[in-house]
């Protein structure tokens, strides 16, 4: 039996109310546990750090998703303040090493805590890790608060840090970290690129039960997450996972894209069942179908066994209706797909998706015929385009809507995260405000580039009535254009065409 050693604190500091189990701290929880740590998690998703409304409710507002009818049951607000419970959760944990995983979206929420922990406990040593020190490293460790950075993956880095921490040894060579030392910041090589058949299943009894509980169609269900694989084979120009190839290319010689072995995905989903019982499972990948015809066809065998209702991401080159027909008899209920854009070529040209119209029109029918549900992503407010492009975008959802009207339609702010390659296309178009922004998540309404105030305040009635240009006849088309406006008349035309929607009488 391993002997418990120190405890080690986790911060997860998710956006308000964005729910779901983050693999990344489940998967470091469970080899410090392991190991013998003490694993605590902090999380911020249930308290309102902004006067920013929650997703849920901004995207029934927006029309592209029910209004959740269970959310008291399960999610509960938390009305303390954020600083007095992490104070008093690292008073009672007495944590040596504090970590926090950041990705763009969260820095300022991640900055305001670190601070906070070294103003009242010096001593603790803080390692931030996560997509965002992994591919701006440089940013991260100029921050004060910050001891440490971890670059890439953390498994066997963290361990290693605790370890030697817990030992009283020197830790400013551990590879995988940008440690601050004795005045200097000793910067060690990326960590190591892990199999991921090697890894312990993910701990996810660190967190607490309000995180296992996602919307579906209007109602929160206890979900689990299982990795079938990390990185993804695409590369897309604004997204983070092709420069996440890139870096342990350059830095390890490796594929940050890797598959699961079917037998360990299988043997994580019992073992998650047992120990959670799921009304929901999630496969985590970023392209669930990229999976080869055996591993597919085993996967289908062995999941008869356990029908649970489960969803995924995917894109539409992999769907094929034999696959389709396959998944529906197991148990497949929803999947969560990129259209976009709507113009083919700026489609290809300026996002690298190389996918046809035809094949996404291709693939809803498929789902359509076998009565899965879908939730297509697109985008607006994307360097290069225009009003006239972004009805491409309206009109090919509106082509989708007309195959299968129980699809729904996210509409998202493009945002330019930091080494994603559109980020340098908008740098160097000029399209990035002069000073250091932070960039928010793609729940705003509000585009960071360049563009004209007019131009900016269409996008943002756009993002409004993306859903009805999508879902109402073409003879609303100048009524919609009124509920684009902020004005009393704007929002007032929005309030009664939105009751069409609602109502499902057009
Ligand atoms: C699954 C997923 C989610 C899940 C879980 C989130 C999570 N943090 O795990 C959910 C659905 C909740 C989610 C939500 C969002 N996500 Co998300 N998500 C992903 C996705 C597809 C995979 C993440 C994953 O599980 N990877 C596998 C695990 C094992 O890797 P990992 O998380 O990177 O963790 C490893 C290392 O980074 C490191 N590490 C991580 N944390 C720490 C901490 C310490 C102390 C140490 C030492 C190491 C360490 O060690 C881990 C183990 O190896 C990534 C894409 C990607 N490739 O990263 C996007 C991604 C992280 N998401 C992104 C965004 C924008 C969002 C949202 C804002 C979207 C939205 N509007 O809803 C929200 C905000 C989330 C929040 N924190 O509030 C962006 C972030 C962009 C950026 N450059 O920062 C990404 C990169 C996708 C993209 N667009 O490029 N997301
Ligand atoms: S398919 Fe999805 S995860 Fe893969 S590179 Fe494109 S946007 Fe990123």
């Amino acid at each position: 039996m391993t002997q418990t050693k120190d405890t080690v604190l986790l911060i997860y500091p998710a956006l308000f109310k964005i729910t779901g189990l983050p693999i990344g701290i489940a998967s470091l929880s469970a080899v410090l546990g392991g190991s013998g740590y003490q694993v605590k998690v902090f999380d911020t998703a249930f308290y309102a750090l902004s006067d920013k409304q929650d997703w849920d409710e901004l995207r029934a507002d927006r029309l592209m998703s029910k209004r959740i009818v269970n959310e008291e049951q399960y999610w509960k607000v938390k009305t303390a303040d954020v600083k007095k419970d992490l104070i008093e959760s690292i008073s009672e944990c007495k944590p040596k090493i504090v970590g926090i995983s950041i990705s763009e979206p969260n820095y300022e929420i991640s900055l305001m805590l670190t601070r906070l922990i070294k103003q009242h406990f010096e001593e603790v040593i803080i390692i931030a890790g996560g997509v965002f020190p992994t591919l701006s490293p440089e940013i991260v460790i100029e921050e004060s608060s910050i001891d440490i950075v971890c670059l890439g993956e953390g498994e066997t880095a963290l361990l290693e840090l605790c370890n030697r921490i817990s030992n009283d040894k020197d830790y400013h060579n551990i590879e995988g970290l940008w440690v601050k030392y004795k005045g200097k910041v000793h910067k060690n090589s990326p960590g190591i690129l892990h199999n991921i058949n090697d890894l312990p299943n993910p701990d996810f009894s660190v967190f607490d039960e309000g995180l296992f509980y996602k919307p579906m169609q209007g109602k929160l269900y206890k979900m689990i997450n299982i990795e079938t694989s990390r990185g993804c084979p695409y590369n897309c120009t604004y997204c983070s996972s092709p420069k996440l190839k890139e870096f342990f290319l350059r830095n390890r010689g490796g594929n940050y894209y890797r598959s699961m072995n079917m037998g360990k995905i299988i043997e994580q989903i019992y073992y998650q069942i047992d120990e959670h019982s799921p009304e929901f499972i999630y496969f985590s990948s970023e392209t669930f179908l990229a999976m080869n015809k055996k591993d597919f066809a085993m996967f289908v065998e062995e999941y008869k066994k356990i029908r649970i209702p489960f969803w995924f991401q995917t894109r539409f080159e992999t769907i094929t209706e034999e696959r389709v027909k396959a998944l529906k008899e197991v148990g497949m209920f929803w999947l969560t797909l990129g259209v976009e854009h709507g113009n083919e070529e700026f489609r290809k040209n300026i996002l690298k998706r190389t996918c046809s119209n035809k094949s996404i029109l291709e693939g809803i029918s498929i789902l359509n015929k076998y009565n899965v549900g879908a939730s297509l992503n697109s985008m607006i407010g994307l360097p290069f385009e225009n009003r006239e492009l972004i009805f491409e975008t309206i009109k090919l959802n509106k082509k989708l809507f007309e195959i299968d009207n129980k699809l729904e339609f996210n509409i998202s702010m493009f945002v330019p995260f930091r080494g994603c390659e559109l980020y340098d296309s908008c740098k160097q178009n000029g399209l990035l405000p002069d000073k250091a922004y932070s960039a928010v998540s793609d729940l705003s309404d509000e585009s960071v580039l360049n563009f004209s105030k007019e131009y900016k305040q269409g996008l943002k009635g756009l993002m409004k009535t993306f859903n009805l240009y999508v879902k109402l006849p073409e003879k609303y088309y100048p009524r919609i254009k009124i509920a684009e406006r902020s004005d009393e008349e704007g929002t007032a035309m929005f309030k009664y065409l939105s009751r069409f929607l609602q109502e499902g009488t057009f």
